[in-house]
């Protein structure tokens, strides 16, 4: 089937159905609960029954508060367990769907919309565009394949989606059919200077006192063109951080000029140390976390190890260049 029809063949599946049932991956980022949101927003907007929810922890990360229509998410206990169709959004696998897998699993249609070029195909209906820069835009062509139209909030979710996923048009995925969309996307009344604070800026106060203790530390081994540094479970509780908050901190540790490789170690309270890496290119990282048993992507990838943190450093600097 081209892609047309696979659109076409989604669309009609959800104008048949009773209800629809919408979930995304475990621990939704920010183009997961965009993209199920928008179509959330359409849906009820045009009078088809729709519930949405995500798997336990059923918790949104504070940066995406001003996502509307969180509160009109039903928690993962309250979702239909034999759902008529179900759609799933951004999510490469049935397990990363948590708890609501075993619902997928007896789900009478299953549509999967979603942009990984991993994707298994787990769905009886796939609409998977690998060349898409977000889940977001593949919701935007099935309401388009539905006939139905963007309203406010789904604009809103959409707009989040795309930012998210194309790092607020910096990423490599930032094409000109990005661009169409967001030109589409902001004609409606969009709050961009504040979703792009909450989003992508903004931290507790704690938390830059914890960077700065943490940046302090970091230790550049020019040689090698590695840069990195280490939190630890006293510094989240000398400033009262969580380890959640600290993710985005490699993003500030890999500015270093000089470096090629980054790796943020967290320290976790079984004494066993999170490796995040981040590399420009010339390194594969995802073959260095491999051979420390993890795995991920050329440029990012991550691996648990036992510490402390100064040993796994040494066995990082030892498979570098
Ligand atoms: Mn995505």
């Amino acid at each position: 089937m081209t892609d047309t029809e696979v659109l076409a063949t989604a669309a009609r599946a959800i104008r048949g159905s009773v209800q629809v049932a919408l979930a995304c991956h475990v621990n939704p980022d920010g183009d997961a609960l965009g993209s199920m949101l928008a179509m959330h927003h359409v849906l009820r907007h045009h009078g088809i029954a729709s519930v949405a929810s995500f798997s336990q922890p059923f918790v949104v990360a504070p940066h995406y508060r001003e996502l509307p229509g969180l509160d009109l998410m039903v928690p993962p206990d309250q979702f239909p367990a034999r759902p008529d169709v179900m759609v799933t959004f951004d999510c490469g696998s049935l397990d990363r769907l948590g708890d609501l897998a075993a619902c997928a699993s007896e789900a009478r249609e299953l549509i999967v919309i979603d942009h990984h070029l991993s994707n298994d195909r787990y769905g009886t209906i796939n609409v998977i565009d690998d060349r898409a820069a977000a889940s977001g835009v593949v919701v935007r062509e099935l309401v388009r394949s539905l006939g139905f139209v963007l309203d406010r909030d789904s604009a809103v979710c959409l707009y989040a989606a795309l930012v998210c996923d194309t790092g607020r048009f910096q990423y490599e995925s930032t094409t000109p059919a990005v661009f169409d969309l967001a030109r589409e996307l902001t004609e409606f009344d969009i709050p961009i200077p504040s979703l792009s604070r909450t989003l992508f800026e903004e931290h507790r106060f704690a938390y830059l006192q914890l960077l700065a203790a943490v940046l302090a530390r970091t230790e550049l081994v020019a040689a090698q063109r590695f840069v990195w540094t280490v939190v630890r479970q006293d510094d989240l509780a000398r400033f009262g951080v969580t380890m959640d908050e600290v993710e985005g901190l490699i993003d500030i540790v890999r500015r270093t000029r000089e470096a090629e490789v980054t790796a943020v170690l967290k320290e976790d309270v079984d004494g066993s140390v999170r490796v995040s890496l981040r590399s420009l290119g010339d390194v594969d990282v995802c073959l260095l976390a491999q051979s420390m048993g993890g795995g991920g992507h050329r440029f990012a990838a991550g691996f648990t190890a036992p510490g402390p943190a100064t040993a796994v450093v040494d066995r990082i600097r030892a498979a570098l260049p």
